[in-house]
């Protein structure tokens, strides 16, 4: 295979021309953002050739292929990216210096394509990009918002979101593909007619509809010429305005269409773990899969002509049950448009999709009305009410006389759409995320589900992409493992466990306290220059970076750290090492406690940080509007990861491993993918404190956890929870965060009063954090673990991940491509 030679003079002409015919400017005149602009120009026509070259050689090596459908792709910026996995990265940023520009400041004028939550999306875009490295044939589907994840300001310490309005300059790494456009129909009627041959077929009749359209992101593997493609989808009306075309009628119609159009992808929902359950939102649902179907059955029919052998070559990977509907809709084109018999459309859905499942958390299971759901998608509920009625049988049959699992196990029940039940019926394969989720699915959540149908269930557990988490976010230590090691591990990082040698070297540990303390040192400039927040860095860095809820617990962070600052006060002389606490959290627009909780945190940074009576040793800071971009450079800086999840509630969890990747230490519960860290990197080399996953399921069960006893006889929590209707915190208004002290004791204001155990954990936390101060005093033993960290994430990629779900789910042929 060749490489792509880079041509310095070519690349700085080329963007030179870029700017010349994209703006009429020299380089002198151009601004910052139309330099990268320019730049991201010249890079995507070194792609294009890798992209077309892959096209051809997916239509020559016909390989199986997957369609990993989401609602969420949180891909972040790309041109860096682009750059490093085309290998160019280093000599780009040379040319440019040269002629006296700067890649950093280039990189920083991209927006972060934020079309994602947290942790369900950014696996999503983690795993595409892994697909391209290992060769293997991938469309992402999904959205393409026009308005993505919230941009987060902090106004007197409150949150408040402002649209991120990512396309506002045009983004460069898109390609619209009008050719490849699709219909799809909401609502109005189904109407049977039989046919000629006697055979019934079903017509949906005033209908509204909507013409899908697909923008193709590139997806560049690493090093290899694969480029794989992100497909999310525009809404457009169907037909365009042309007044004196309609009459009355047709008009209003033409405005409806509109107006569905234009509503359709305006904005991502902004809720992580939780389900609105807002119309619009299924919409939206049925709408990236009807299209993204279609254009894969499509795609499949030009290259093959028997229908029946679809699962040799195709397989929807459901990432969630978000785009569930997609089991209906292939049933639907199968048995209306191909006029299979429901028992060979069946055999067909049932080899081609898989679903994952990415939590437990009751308030993100998805459950649809009938009403709403057969309004919308009337042929698409007669096919889930026809899947339903033959599973009930099916279950009938298995379990005789057990009427509680059909209650529990329906998919349509009192009166609802189940999707997880229909994703489960339907699917030949059902993962968790992390060994524990996955056992907790087969032992508690999904239990039933796994009686009958055993051999469907499977773990995958997460991963990361090294290539973006340690090469592109913490170069200098990306260089530094490559010195020691070589650079295998950026294609295969089971080899970076050869770093271990290394962890009782003198000098490497020297070598690696240093790259932390200047990634710390970059990273303190850009809170002073954020938040005018000096903090040491020297300091440790106590880092909880993560979408903001309840189950997460930064309210057990938050709430030690005022206790902390209470023993402070306290014992002025008492034993202590400078700490920083940084937390980076986005909240749900409408979930009042966790935008509690980001105010709390503001406000105890207010009165710490100005405190002159500690001299310092406790600096809180809280980032503001936490991404993918700025999240790279906290990971590099980071000492410790916290992550503190309540035992059970955490899936997997990513951010542990992005943390682990570049040598920080994990202070968690047993919970999620938490684990498997532990597992690999030694107890000894980590914190662990906290109730385990059984203890805490049977407190549930058994609802015997009275947190009341705990604030009855701990002084030192009372203290803590009294300042938080005491005004401690909030002076002018004493009552503000009334709610958070109801949280936890309250049993008038939730089902039970501390649902997620807080003050239950509080002591064994508490002695956790002592556990890593005192660690961190010995500096070559913390640079010991860091290093063990660093050289046992190897289980961490996504490429094995992914290499999992080809080998036991999907079955895919890696593809070669020839330049
Ligand atoms: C995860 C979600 C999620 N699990 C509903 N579930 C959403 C649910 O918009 N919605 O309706 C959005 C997101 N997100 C996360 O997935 C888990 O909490 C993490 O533990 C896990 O690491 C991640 C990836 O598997």
């Amino acid at each position: 295979m060749k490489e792509n030679v880079f041509n310095k003079e070519a690349f700085i002409e080329d963007v030179k021309e870029n700017v010349k015919n994209l703006y009429r400017k020299t380089l002198d005149e151009a601004s910052q953002q139309e330099i990268f602009q320019a730049v991201s120009y010249t890079v995507k026509d070194v792609i294009i050739d890798d992209w077309l070259a892959t096209q051809k050689a997916f239509d020559k090596q016909d390989p199986k292929m997957v369609y990993y459908m989401s609602m969420e792709f949180l891909m972040g910026r790309a041109l860096g990216n682009n750059m490093i996995n085309l290998k160019m990265y280093k000599e780009v940023k040379e040319a440019l210096e040269e002629i006296g520009l700067n890649l950093d400041e280039i990189e920083d004028q991209e927006p972060d394509p934020a079309l994602g939550n947290g942790g369900l999306g950014r696996l999503a875009a983690c795993f595409m990009e892994s697909l391209a490295t290992l060769g293997y044939a991938a469309y992402g589907c999904g959205i393409r918002y026009r308005y993505g994840m919230f941009k987060q300001k902090i106004k007197d310490g409150f949150q408040v979101e402002v649209p991120d309005n990512w396309l506002k300059n045009g983004y460069p790494f898109e390609l619209r593909r009008p050719e490849y456009s699709y219909e799809v129909k909401f609502g109005g009627y189904v109407r049977a007619e039989v046919t000629e041959e006697g055979k019934t077929r079903f017509i949906q009749e005033n209908y509204q509809s909507v013409l899908a359209v697909p923008y193709d992101m590139p997806i560049v593997g690493y090093g290899n010429h694969v480029v794989d493609t992100l497909m999310i989808w525009d809404a457009e009306p169907m037909e365009c305005f042309e007044l004196d075309s309609f009459d009355k009628g047709d008009y209003h119609k033409a405005v409806e269409q509109e107006n569905l159009a234009r509503n359709l992808v305006e904005v991502l929902y902004p809720n992580d773990n939780h389900i609105a359950g807002k119309e619009l939102r299924l919409k939206q649902q049925y709408f990236f899969v009807s299209a993204s179907v279609q254009r894969a059955l499509a795609r499949y029919k030009k290259h093959h002509d028997d229908i029946h052998k679809l699962p040799e070559k195709v397989t929807f990977q459901l990432n969630d049950t978000h785009p569930t509907v997609a089991v209906a809709e292939l049933m639907r084109i199968l048995l209306d448009e191909e006029g299979l018999s429901w028992d060979e459309a069946w055999e067909i859905t049932t080899k081609t999709c898989a679903y994952t499942n990415h939590t437990i958390m009751a308030e993100a299971l998805e459950k649809w009305p009938i009403e709403i759901f057969s309004r919308l998608l009337p042929r698409i509920y007669q096919i889930v009410e026809e899947i339903n009625r033959r599973f009930i049988l099916q279950i009938q049959a298995e379990f005789p006389g057990d009427n509680g699992k059909v209650a529990r196990m329906a998919i349509v029940y009192d009166g609802q759409v189940k999707m997880a039940h229909l994703a489960i019926a339907a699917g030949y394969s059902v993962n968790g995320v992390a060994k524990l989720h996955t056992e907790i699915l087969k032992n508690e959540q999904l239990h039933d589900f796994y009686e009958l149908f055993p051999q469907k269930f499977n773990n995958k557990t997460n991963g990361i992409t090294q290539r973006r988490f340690l090469m592109h976010g913490d170069p200098l230590l990306a260089d530094w493992v490559s010195e020691h090691i070589g650079n295998d591990w950026i294609t295969n990082l089971a080899h970076i466990e050869k770093l271990a040698i290394y962890a009782t070297d003198k000098k490497a540990q020297q070598e690696f306290m240093n790259i932390k303390y200047q990634n710390k040192l970059r990273l303190a400039k850009y809170i002073k220059e954020h938040n005018g927040i000096e903090v040491d860095p020297r300091s440790i860095f106590d880092v909880q970076v993560k979408r903001l809820h309840e189950y997460k617990r930064q309210l057990l962070n938050i709430l030690h750290v005022m206790y902390l600052y209470n023993e402070l006060k306290e014992h002025p002389d008492m034993d202590f090492y400078p700490r920083t606490f940084i937390f980076g959290a986005k909240a749900a627009a409408g979930y009042k406690n966790a935008k509690l909780t980001i105010k709390l945190i503001n406000n105890v940074a207010d009165v710490i940080n100005n405190d002159r009576s500690i001299n310092g040793k406790i600096k809180v800071v809280f980032i503001e509007d936490y991404r993918v971009s700025i999240a790279e450079w906290i990971f590099a800086a980071a000492d410790v990861s916290e992550q503190i999840s309540t035992a059970s509630k955490e899936a997997s969890g990513t951010g542990n491993m992005k943390f682990m990747l570049n040598g920080a230490l994990t202070l968690g519960t047993m919970d999620g993918a938490n684990v498997e860290i532990v597992e690999e990197v030694g107890k000894e080399n980590a914190f662990i404190f906290g109730m385990s996953s059984d203890e805490v399921i049977a407190h549930e069960r058994n609802r015997d956890y009275d947190p009341m006893q705990i604030f009855n006889s701990d002084q030192d929590i009372r203290k803590v929870l009294m300042q938080l209707i005491n005004g401690f915190y909030s002076p002018n208004d004493p009552e503000l965060f009334r709610d958070l002290y109801n949280s936890l004791l309250n049993t008038q204001c939730t089902q039970f009063a501390d649902t997620y155990f807080i003050l239950k954990d509080f002591r064994s936390y508490a002695e956790a954090q002592k556990r890593v101060m005192e660690a961190y005093k010995d500096e070559e033993g913390w640079a010991k673990s860091a290093i063990l960290n660093i050289a046992h994430a190897g289980k961490f990629s996504s490429d094995r991940t992914i290499q999992e779900y080809v080998d036991d789910i999907w079955h895919l042929d890696k593809i070669t491509v020839e330049v």
